[in-house]
Order: structure tokens, then sequence, then C-alpha cells
């Protein structure tokens, strides 16, 4: 009200000019998002099974001529208003222009039925099916649109991306999968090669399904999470203490320690044989998530695909392309450039450039692997290279490692032995360990120097000679 009077005393006194006739006229008010890149809408929509899902459409301002939509597909929340500025990941992609569409999966904030993790099958509605008619809904009914549709997103939204696979829609011209996980038994998410990650799989059960509106953070009552899971005592104290049998997916993963059906019929993978719809899989070499599914997916892509399956390996812990503004180092390695930027601006932008607005010229390699040490990217006509060749190195033991596969001669020793007290574990990370999420080491724990521990007697440390040539 008192700028508006001041206005108004000044244009009183002002000679007429047509500046000072407009800022005469009353303020009208402005949208919520007038000062964003994008307009916001929300909208509900309806899959096959009558269940609506909560999507948010931002459209770029300023923009004429039909653009091709890009969806992510999240159980973790859609934004409630239009970005202020420009967010840093959408930066590459939104000189090129697209309609970002963002949508919770189902059961997850206001989207209808029941949440169910990693669903893509075997009956419908899964993830699958809701991705099917999602896209069918969005080129159909948002105004302006190319007619061709990409989905893409990292991890949960990874895998939501990577089963389109299993069946596209036809207005569905590009995948990115990024860091999706195939088998949370082998080694995503829940399991490393079959052993329980048992704060990740808690953790991540509670945040996702303790509530149906929120993303739930485990209340900790030990700053020293090591402390706490040593207190609670065994596995079934989590059920017996805290959960009371609630969450469906701590329930499944502690009712299923063995790589038996229930693991098998969620590795939707294996029913991926060969691709129409090109997709660009991206994984990180420090991945402390998903370090196992982005090559399945590209490999399974592969079986039969007309050079449209492609694969990018970075420095990165999980999603550090999109989520690091540069990727000049993992932890405190440092990197030499900008290899987050750099994905995104010359990898990411151009993939989507060519099969979503048909500009710029087509991929001309399969593969993109970030070589850390010398620092630079390469590419490969295929993967893994033809040069490359696997080999063993071998846990001497008088505590050395090295190329030479050791002979009985040799060895004094046949072996080195500990004892493990499961009462005394070997922690992985520097205590106090904080909780998985939000902040904290996690996410680069892969990259960090575990030294902490050498010298514990339950701990193993092997050394090779110098080197004498660069290892790759
Ligand atoms: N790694 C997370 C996740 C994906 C799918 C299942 C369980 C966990 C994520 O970052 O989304």
């Amino acid at each position: 009200m008192y700028r508006n009077h001041i206005r108004l005393a000044y244009c009183g006194a002002a000679l007429i000019s047509l500046l000072v006739v407009v800022s005469c006229s009353p303020r009208k008010p402005l949208p919520p998002d007038a000062a964003s890149p994008f307009t916001y809408k929300e909208v509900m929509i309806p899959v096959r099974d009558g269940a609506r899902l909560q999507t948010v459409i931002l459209t770029p301002r300023g923009r004429s001529g039909a653009l091709p939509i890009l969806l992510t597909r999240t159980p973790y929340g859609v934004p409630d208003k239009a970005p202020a500025t420009m967010p840093e990941d959408l930066k590459a992609l939104a000189r090129d222009g697209y309609i970002f569409v963002i949508q919770n999966v189902r059961g997850r904030f206001k989207s209808e039925g029941v949440f169910s993790m990693n669903n893509a099958g075997p009956n419908a509605p899964n993830e699958i099916t809701d991705a099917y008619d999602t896209i069918n809904w969005l080129v159909k009914n948002i105004p302006n649109n190319n007619g061709r549709a990409g989905i893409y997103g990292i991890s949960y939204s990874g895998f939501t991306s990577g089963v389109t696979l299993l069946n596209p829609p036809s207005a569905l011209k590009a995948v990115s999968e990024q860091a999706s996980p195939t088998d949370e038994w082998m080694n995503d998410d829940f399991h490393h090669n079959g052993a329980l990650r048992e704060s990740y799989a808690f953790e991540y059960s509670v945040m996702e399904e303790a509530s149906k509106t929120k993303n739930t953070h485990f209340d900790f009552d030990d700053y020293d999470t090591y402390q706490w899971y040593l207190k609670l005592g065994p596995l079934s104290n989590v059920n017996d203490k805290y959960l009371h049998g609630s969450l469906q997916s701590w329930n499944d993963i502690v009712a299923h320690p063995d790589h038996d059906a229930y693991w098998k019929a969620q590795d939707w993978v294996h029913a991926l044989h060969g691709t129409h719809v090109p997709v660009l899989n991206v994984a990180g070499y420090w991945d402390q998530e998903d370090p196992w599914g982005p090559w399945q997916i590209f490999r399974h892509a592969g079986e039969s695909s007309d050079h449209i399956d492609f694969v990018v390996a970075g420095p990165w812990y999980h999603g550090g392309w999109s989520r690091e503004p540069r990727g000049d180092k993992i932890g405190m390695i440092p990197l030499g450039q900008d290899t987050a930027r750099e994905f995104r601006e010359d990898i990411q932008a151009p993939f989507f450039r060519y099969y979503l607005h048909g500009d710029g010229p087509r991929p001309n390699w399969v593969a993109k692997s970030f070589q850390t040490g010398s620092n630079a990217w390469h590419s490969y006509a295929s993967w893994p290279p033809p040069s490359a060749k696997s080999t063993n190195l071998y846990l001497h033991a008088d505590g050395t490692l090295s190329f030479e596969a050791p002979t009985t001669q040799a060895e004094p020793a046949p072996h080195r032995e500990y004892i493990s007290d499961p009462a005394n574990p070997v922690p992985y990370r520097r205590r106090p360990i904080s909780p998985t999420y939000p902040g904290g080491d996690w996410t680069t724990w892969e990259a960090s120097d575990q030294r902490f521990v050498d010298h514990r007697p339950d701990v193993l440390t092997y050394v090779s000679a110098p080197l004498t040539q660069n290892v790759t």
C-alpha cells in the first residue's frame, strides 16, 4: 500500500508521459511464478485402472513452436511451484527447449493407488503401464508439443525410465535411464552381492513407506548410527522395536535373504532383449547405490539394436552427473575438469537434441568413459573395448598383491587368518556415521580414504610392488 501511495503522489506531480501513465495504472497481481523461466501447471493424469497421478508441467516461457516433452517419474515428490531461476541441471537441456513434466508414481504424495517398490510387473497396473498411459495422455493433452516424448531420471526415476523399454508407447522416442537398479539382491541398493546393506535397506524403506505424503527420515536417537545399529541387536528387532511389521519393503527384504523368486521377479531386465527406442544409460564408477543396473540395461538393450544403445560411465557418486554443478572432484579426488557439466552439455543434451528435436549429429560412439588419473574422456565404438582383457590380481599369503598367481613353493604360509567379531564390526565410513539421508558423507564414501581401519586385527591389507607402468 505504501508503495502505491508514493507512486500516485509522484504521478500527480509529474508531467504526462507514457512512462508515467504506465506506472500509474493499478498494479495487477503477478502470478506466483512470474519471474520463473517456466509456467507451472499441476494436473491429475488418469491411467488405465482409474487412478490419477499427480503431475507437474513446466512449460518454458518465451518459446514459439512445438516442443518435445521430457518426463521424469519419481517417488520423492513433485515441485510445488516453478523454479525461480533455471536449475543448474536443466540449463543445457533448456537451451534446446523442452516441456518438462514431473510425475509422482502411484501411491506417493497426491498420486492415487498403492505404492509398491520397484513394481515392473508382472500384472498391470505397474510402472510400465503407468508410464505408457501418462505419455499417451501428455502428447494428446499438452498444447504445442511436437508429438515426441523422452523419459529420463536418476535411480528410482532411472528405474521408471528404464522399464519403459519393455513396452514403449509410440510417442516415446528417447530414454535415458541413469543409475537404474535392476537387481536389488545382486548389487543395487539393498544388497552387495547378496550381503544385506542393513542401514540402507532400513532407512530407505522408512523414507518411502512410513508416510504417503512425505519422505521420512528415521529419527535416530544416537549421533553415531554405527552405535545405534550395534545397540539394535538382531535384525528382528527392527520390527519388534520400531516398525512393527508396518513397511512392506522391509518385511520383504527380511523375508527373502536369498536370491529367490522374489528378487528374480523384480529383475525386469531379463525380459529386455534389444530396443527400438534409443537409450542413453548412465553409470557412476563410485555409485554407492546402483552400480549394477545401468550396465545390465545397456547389455540387454544391446542384444538387438541398430546403434541406439549407448552407455556413459564417469567418475561419479550416485547421480553426481546431475547433482554436482561441475563435477570437478569426487570427495577429495580432483578430476581436472568439469565432468558433470560436460556430461550434461556434451552428452545428455546432444542425445535428446538429436532424438527429440531432430537436430545436430547422431552420437557416433557406443560408450564414453572418463578415465580417472589421466583425467580424460574416451569414446569407444563398442563396449567392452576389444583391446580390454580380463586380468586376475592375486592376494598372496605374505600380504602382497600381484598379477602373478601364487605357487605353493613360494608361499611359506598357506593363508592368513583373523577372527571376525560381529559385536565389533568393521565400519566402512569413519565414525560417527551419519544417517544415509539427508546430507552426511554417505554420497562419496566409496571414493573416500578407508585407511582408518588399517591395523585392525580383523582387516587384512595387501600391498603391491610399485607399478612400473600405467594400469588402465
Ligand atoms: N537408490 C535409490 C533407490 C532406487 C530404487 C529403489 C530403491 C532405492 C534412489 O536413489 O532412488
